[in-house]
């Protein structure tokens, strides 16, 4: 079976621990399981199937890479291993678990007091509390450092303004981590979702990522006390750390995606028959193929040495960016070549393809847009920064 073949001969399974393995078993099962069969169906409906939190929850992959508090300490290649499954099944669930684990868990797990860490990791790793992450403003989202949402002390208590775009979850959510100008610096703030002043809407007309939710919110002066301020954020590293987490999950999720469509168009040539014989006979096919299986190797390869450099505890941001701008790029050129090997079926959802490639145009732009990794790339080897 050639799309077996794919999955072993091809794969990096044989450079996985067992543990890693595990890992990534349990999430291959609950994707193809738990996911696989209702996604077509959800992304057209734009249906968010809200029972699946507490399911995942109970696999241990909501935060599974913070030691402690209710979590399972996996390694940064486990959780790779998982972001890959889950994104071979839809961009939005493994959204969902980043915007979960790698963003909210995270800020509070880097930035939180005790108090705040044991009283909401436990519950958000069982998936009892959802957690959204709100940096990004309606003016764009490139430059948070120009952020217009503040936080004025009042007494005991933070008063906070302004709106958030595209954060996802957040009509879902029990708890937003929202940052803010303060004084100070950007700070940031657990704020219960229930809280007065704070509406979360959900943006329609999304033709990407339609099985999963992101919002507009609004704050008008809602008000949470100084002990829902995450004690050890300061300055915009407090997001940035945040937001390396997510990108890192980001490099391993999309060659998942990358790997479904490679094995729809895998598939469809063996079984096509055209001018009295299967397509993948043809020299052109054929060079199609290898083009997207070296992009997926090679992206997978990559995926896995900057997962070995983050838990040696040597990744540098920069290398973050360099998995970011090749694998989302090249997972969407490989999407494109399945569509074409697919022909005219390749554009309906018999298919996952076009599905993948719209989550896809989605997943090149939030967490860092190709540009702004590009700059990032070529700041790290100037010394130059390009950005204004
Ligand atoms: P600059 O203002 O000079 O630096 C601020 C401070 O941040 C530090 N820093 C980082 N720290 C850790 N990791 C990183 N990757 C970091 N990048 C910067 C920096 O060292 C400095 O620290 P300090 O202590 O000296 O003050 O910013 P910069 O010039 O370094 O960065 C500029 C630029 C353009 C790279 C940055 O602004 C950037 O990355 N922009 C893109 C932001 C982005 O990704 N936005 C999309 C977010 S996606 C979203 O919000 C939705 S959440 C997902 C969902 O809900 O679905």
């Amino acid at each position: 079976n050639p799309v077996e073949a794919l999955a072993s001969v091809f794969s990096i399974d044989s450079l996985l621990t067992s543990d890693e393995r595990e890992w990534q078993q349990k999430a291959r099962a609950f994707a193809q399981e738990r996911i696989t069969p209702v996604i077509e169906d959800d992304f057209e409906n734009k249906y968010f199937r809200r029972e699946l939190i507490a399911e995942l929850g109970a696999t241990g992959f909501l935060g599974m890479h913070i030691t402690g508090y209710g979590c399972a300490g996996a390694s940064a290649v486990s959780y790779g291993a998982v972001c890959l499954e889950l994104e071979a099944a839809d961009s939005g669930w493994r959204t969902f678990v980043s915007v979960q684990g790698s963003l909210a868990m995270s800020a509070i797990a880097k930035f939180g007091s005790e108090q705040q860490k044991n009283d909401l990791l436990p519950r958000m790793a069982r998936g009892e509390v959802v957690g959204c992450f709100a940096l990004t403003e309606p003016d764009g989202g490139s430059d948070p450092a120009g952020m217009h949402t503040t936080a004025v002390r009042d007494g005991d208590d933070w008063v906070i303004s302004g709106a958030k775009r595209w954060i996802g979850l957040a009509s879902v959510a029990d708890i937003a981590i929202v940052w803010a100008q303060t004084e100070d610096g950007v700070r940031g703030f657990i704020v219960p979702t229930t809280s007065e002043g704070f509406t979360a809407t959900p943006i329609d007309g999304k033709l990407a990522m339609r099985a999963s939710i992101q919002c507009d919110i609004e704050l008008d002066g809602a008000r949470v006390s100084e002990a829902m301020r995450l004690p050890k954020a300061l300055g915009l590293r407090g997001p940035f750390s945040c937001l390396n987490e997510a990108r890192y999950g980001i490099i391993w999720g999309v060659m998942g995606a990358a790997r479904s469509c490679l094995e729809a168009a895998l598939g469809r040539s063996i079984e096509r028959e055209v001018f009295g014989g299967p397509i993948g006979r043809f020299q052109l096919t054929q060079d199609k193929l290898a083009g997207m299986l070296l992009e997926y190797q090679k992206g997978a390869l990559l995926a896995l040495h900057i997962g070995r450099q983050k838990d040696a505890g040597t990744l540098d941001p920069a290398q973050i960016s360099v998995g970011k701008l090749n694998n989302v790029r090249e997972a969407i050129a490989i999407a494109g070549t399945a569509r074409s090997i697919l022909g005219g079926d390749g554009v309906t959802s018999e298919f996952p393809v076009m599905r993948h490639m719209a989550n896809l145009e989605a997943v090149r732009t939030y967490e860092g847009t190709d540009e702004i990794h590009t700059l990032v790339i070529g700041r790290a080897l100037t010394g130059i920064a390009a950005f204004k």
